[in-house]
């Protein structure tokens, strides 16, 4: 029944043959010869068959997947770029145009070179393509790239194609030439970096995209091909720029929108004529907002800019402006400072710093003062810098080097004097530093205020509140803790509320150390201790969920705590949705997963509250007929907005009125409406069981007249599933422009302060049992951070692993804001996005 049709039966029909033949054999003898003799050549043919498979399969099989593997390689172009430093060449400004003979006469000279001195090396001989001089600057500095192409077959040399071999093999050449003092061009100095290939221009081939331009005092502009429509792919185009002797070349980003993964399109800026690595001043992809513009400077008169496209991707791409800023400007900076307080910051700032500069400032307080040096912003990023070492470029501060970025860095002198020294090298550049100074009295060094060991001062209520404001925790160890507080190992005290709460308050573990729950017990997310078969037995037993949140041994089964699929499958995987791994088989736990994600490539700067342009894009600010705003909501489609019920269900029934309401989305200040996408309200619906006494079912969907376009400052947050787990502990972000401080006016920017989730019964304690499962505590119990007035309906965002920030909260009440043992209360989305998906059908 199985297998009739292709298995070990098919021989039947041959078996009743045989019976048939021989059960003639006795019948005719020459019948029987000739039977043999057709056996004998039937066996020859088999055996000659099988003889033939074995030949193809040995020799020729392989043959074959070689010549297929073959067919698979690609020859490798390894291509190396740098400068030559030229003897006794007069400088000819017709050096400078490609087209003049004096440009190809000296080119061709040192392409002769080139290639002469690559012979002395076999591998190089070898390989070795061609030569091209791109261009000359004053100097004379002859700028060149080598090719070497290694064919498939030779694809194992290709780690031998090193720097060190290159530039070994042209200084030698150099060497020799000089011993040998013949006559012709001298070369002083040669570099050679590795090089993508991708980057080689050919300035004789004028159909390619490459400009030569010559930068002035005047603000001029160049762009990408096809820009602001979209650039093409397999875009190769470069920008020569120079500038008069005595200038630096400027250059500052406009508008900057390119793919994503810099490893298929990108701008490489260098300061230098050709692509060599070891003078790159940056490369850059992704999306940049008009907050954080790229802005680069050369330390000399000329700047390369590369533009390379693969992706099919269509982005915008760039427009730029150019010009010059005198050299004596760029390179003066430091100097003795005796004022009692300002501010210093790296060159240009806050546009890249240039390349090759050195600054030293003094800052002198009178005598019986310190200074304290505060950094504001700190980076100074560079691919493969050891930031304990910082061997390129560095502030250094009473013989301590700084590099990379940092979030935090406040430094106080010993005495009256301090030195801060900048120093940037050849390669890469960045945004630099901004630090404030200021003089103080080492007897008080923080009048009225608490002094931390870094030296700054903070409100001498946050001394032992618990929170780390100091960056040091200089602020919260020695303290005396109170009846409520526990006491951590390290001397920190911390609200008892927060021990056993899996999450590390103090910061050395012990206020989770002693709640380890019995041998046979599983300790639930909330502290609380359980039999250990509690676990994935399809029952919810533990408040948070947490025994049926993770339970692969039950794949498939269906729990509360289970992602449902929409072909009605389960998946018990933690936050399966939207995390790019596909669970479902019909892949539904992936799907409508194009939401929150910022497309701006943000700014950090250090501390502040003010969100950035394109930080929170899915943040809306909801006004209220002419009061201006009033609550907040976020965007979860083009058509949706999710809300609170209390900012429409009030005393007033004009509040649930649909036309008394405006939307603005992609908003950051109040007063500004640059790309702000206004949509009046079509529908308002609110929860039909919220509560106005309890605020239970906060919820509300605001439907808009017109869809939304997605934009850089305009895109949906993602919701989570009714599975979805957000933990205790977990650093959430809440945004609004509501109240500063309690009572206290509206923002007019754009706010944002981080909350930690936190665990439901302290929350219920905290809350004095009003909380509902609909509701969720985020914030701190010391206080000091809250949603407050106005941002009421806002989202309590949070960033997942897999890279998208889900919704897990919508601002709901709290008592008054930010108080001691009084967190912000959030509506809980995962508990109202079944409503919600039947309500808007997304
Ligand atoms: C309000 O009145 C409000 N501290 C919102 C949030 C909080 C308090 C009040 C939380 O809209």
């Amino acid at each position: 029944m199985h297998s009739s049709r292709f298995g070990v039966y098919d021989g039947h029909n041959g078996h009743s043959e045989r019976v048939d033949f021989l059960t003639n054999t006795e019948k005719v003898s020459s019948k029987r010869k000739y039977s043999i003799l057709i056996g004998v050549l039937v066996a020859l043919l088999v055996v000659a068959t099988v003889a033939a498979f074995l030949v193809w399969l040995f020799v020729f099989k392989d043959a074959d997947t070689e010549a297929t593997l073959h067919k698979h390689l690609i020859p490798s172009t390894q291509l190396f770029s740098g400068h030559m430093k030229l003897v006794d060449v007069p400088y000819n400004p017709e050096l400078e145009n490609t087209d003049s003979k004096e440009f190809h006469d000296l080119s061709d000279n040192l392409e002769a070179i080139l290639k002469e001195t690559y012979k002395s090396d076999p591998l190089l001989k070898k390989y070795y393509t061609t030569s091209v001089v791109t261009a000359f600057s004053e100097g004379v500095i002859a700028y060149y790239w080598s090719q070497f192409d290694i064919p498939v077959e030779d694809l194992s040399l290709v780690p031998q194609f090193s720097e060190v071999r290159v530039l070994g093999t042209l200084q030698n050449g150099l060497k020799k030439q000089r011993s040998a003092r013949t006559s012709g061009i001298k070369i002083r100095e040669i570099t050679a970096s590795y090089t993508d290939p991708r980057m080689a221009r050919n300035p004789s081939d004028t159909a390619e995209c490459f400009f030569r331009l010559e930068a002035e005092a005047k603000t001029n502009t160049f762009s990408s091909p096809g820009y602001p429509e979209g650039y093409p792919p397999l875009s190769r185009c470069q920008w020569q720029i120079r500038a008069a002797e005595d200038q630096a070349i400027f250059v500052s980003f406009l508008f900057f929108d390119i793919e994503d993964d810099c490893s298929d399109d990108f701008v490489a800026i260098y300061d230098s004529l050709s692509p060599d690595e070891s003078q790159a001043i940056t490369l850059k992809c992704g999306q940049r907002p008009p907050s954080n513009p790229l802005a680069v400077l050369s330390s000399g008169n000329i700047m390369l800019i590369n533009f390379i496209s693969d992706s099919n991707i269509q982005r915008s791409g760039f427009e730029a402006n150019y010009s010059t800023i005198p050299m004596a400007k760029v390179k003066t900076c430091g100097g003795v400072i005796s004022d009692a307080q300002g501010a210093i910051s790296s060159p240009l700032y806050p546009s890249f710093y240039p390349p090759a500069v050195d600054c030293k400032w003094t800052i002198k307080v009178p005598e019986g003062k310190e200074v304290r040096l505060k950094f504001t912003m700190f980076r100074m990023k560079e691919p493969g810098v050891d930031i304990s070492v910082c061997h390129k470029d560095y502030v250094e501060v009473m013989g301590t080097k700084y590099c990379g970025e940092r979030s935090t860095l406040a430094l106080t002198s010993t005495n009256n004097i301090l030195d801060v020294i900048f120093h940037s090298d050849e390669s890469f550049a960045d945004k630099g530093f901004e630090a404030l100074y200021s003089a103080y009295d080492p007897a008080d060094p923080c009048p009225n205020k608490f002094a931390c060991a870094t030296g700054i001062c903070i409100k001498k209520e946050l001394q032992c509140d618990g929170w780390n404001d100091c960056g040091d925790l200089s602020d919260e160890i020695k303290c005396h803790c109170e009846t409520d507080q526990y006491s951590c190992d390290n001397g920190l005290c911390k609200p008892k509320l927060w021990v056993c709460d899996r999450v590390d308050d103090c910061g050395d573990g012990s206020d989770e150390k002693s709640c380890s729950c019995g041998t046979n017990e599983w300790r639930c997310g909330d502290g609380v201790c359980m039999p250990q078969d509690v676990v994935c037995d399809k029952k919810t037993d533990c408040q948070d969920g947490s025994d049926e949140a993770s339970c692969d041994a039950s794949q498939g089964v269906c729990s509360d705590f289970s992602f449902k699929c929409k072909n009605a499958e389960c998946v018990n995987k933690v936050n399966a949705e939207c995390d790019r791994v596909k669970d479902c088989s019909d892949n539904s736990d992936e799907d409508f997963c194009d939401c929150g994600t910022r497309p701006y490539k943000l700014n950090r700067i250090v501390g502040g509250q003010n969100a950035e342009l394109g930080e929170w894009p899915w943040q809306v600010s909801l006004h209220f007929q002419t009061s201006g705003h009033v609550c907040g909501a976020s965007i979860i489609s083009d058509k949706w907005l999710l809300s609170a019920s209390h900012c429409f269900i009030t005393s007033s029934p004009e509040n649930r009125v649909a036309s008394n309401w405006q939307t603005y989305s992609g908003m950051q200040d109040q007063y500004k409406m640059d790309d702000v996408q206004r949509r009046p309200v079509q529908r308002i619906i609110t929860h039909p069981d919220y509560n106005q006494m309890t605020f239970d079912y906060d919820v509300a969907l605001l439907e808009l007249s017109k869809p939304l376009e997605f934009t850089n400052t305009i895109q949906p947050i993602c919701l989570p599933s009714h599975s979805h787990v957000f933990p205790p502990g977990m650093a959430c972000w809440v945004t609004g422009w509501g109240a500063l401080r309690e009572g206290g006016s509206k923002a007019q920017r754009l706010q944002k302060a981080m909350v930690k989730i936190i665990n439901d019964t302290v929350c219920n304690t905290v809350t004095e049992g009003q909380l509902t499962s609909r509701m969720l505590c985020s914030g701190f119990l010391s206080g000091g951070v809250d949603a407050c007035q106005g941002d009421s309906g806002g989202p309590l965002a949070c960033f997942e692993e897999s890279g998208k920030w889900f919704q897990a909260g919508i601002v709901s009440w709290g008592e008054g804001c930010a108080r001691r043992n009084k967190p912000g209360v959030y509506s809980r989305v995962t508990k109202l996005i079944d409503w919600i998906k039947k309500e808007t059908k997304i």
